[in-house]
């Protein structure tokens, strides 16, 4: 069996929910910088493991490559205390990540990473805007789940909380105040306590160059 191997670039929200997942469940694992900046997603050889030029991928232990932050999420948490058993919370769970990629993500994550690619200001204001009102909408859902919950589905911390705090907890890069929304900050801050937890910018698994992965 192969070590598993994650191609990733560090600023990434969606990279980072598999690096945590990989640090919290224990397993070593192999790193790729790969630079979106660059292109380097876009090459031949990176398209031959994800034909979506997208980051992150992971390569698993036989060998295949999968790709999807959720999906990889969801494989790598199978049988661990990060997916729940049951039918109605395997649900519940796949509702939150699907919400994360449809209502979420496509905002927050692209406002933070227009700020930090610095093209937000070549965005139309209305276009700018529009993505500033449905972050917001989506952290107003999210509210109104953790006013009074723990974590986002039953009261465990699992994959749901990773999918949505990976760009929740840095959505003040992008410009967006967490201020109006005290059980996400609260739940933020639960999701740090979890036992090895790391930060985005935390440097984990072991590098391995461009070169040498092939790319
Ligand atoms: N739905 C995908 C989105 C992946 C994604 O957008 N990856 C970005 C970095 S966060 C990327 O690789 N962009 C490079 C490119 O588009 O060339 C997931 O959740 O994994």
């Amino acid at each position: 069996m192969g070590a598993l191997r994650l191609y990733d670039y560090l600023e990434s929200g969606n990279g980072y929910k598999v690096r945590l997942l990989l640090t919290q469940l224990g397993l070593p694992f192999e790193r790729v910088e790969v630079d979106i900046l660059q292109g380097q997603t876009r090459t031949p050889a990176f398209l031959a493991l994800n034909p979506n030029g997208r980051i992150p991928v992971l390569r698993l232990e036989d060998g295949t490559h999968l790709a999807e932050s959720n999906a990889i999420q969801w494989y790598l948490a199978e049988g661990t205390r990060y997916l729940p058993e049951d039918r109605r919370g395997r649900a519940e769970v796949l509702r939150w990540m699907f919400f994360e990629q449809y209502s979420h993500e496509p905002f927050i994550a692209v406002l933070r990473f227009w700020s930090f690619a610095g093209t937000l200001a070549d965005r139309p204001p209305a276009e700018i805007e529009a993505k500033r009102a449905a972050g917001h909408a989506a952290l107003a859902v999210l509210e109104r789940r953790l006013a009074d919950a723990p974590f986002l589905v039953g009261d465990r911390y699992g994959i749901a909380d990773i999918a949505l705090f990976a760009y929740t907890h840095v959505a003040g890069e992008g410009g967006f105040d967490l201020a109006p929304y005290p059980g996400v900050l609260a739940w933020i801050d639960r999701v740090r306590a979890q036992p090895d937890h790391v930060a985005i910018d935390a440097p984990t698994g072991v590098a391995v160059d461009l070169d040498e992965a092939g790319l």
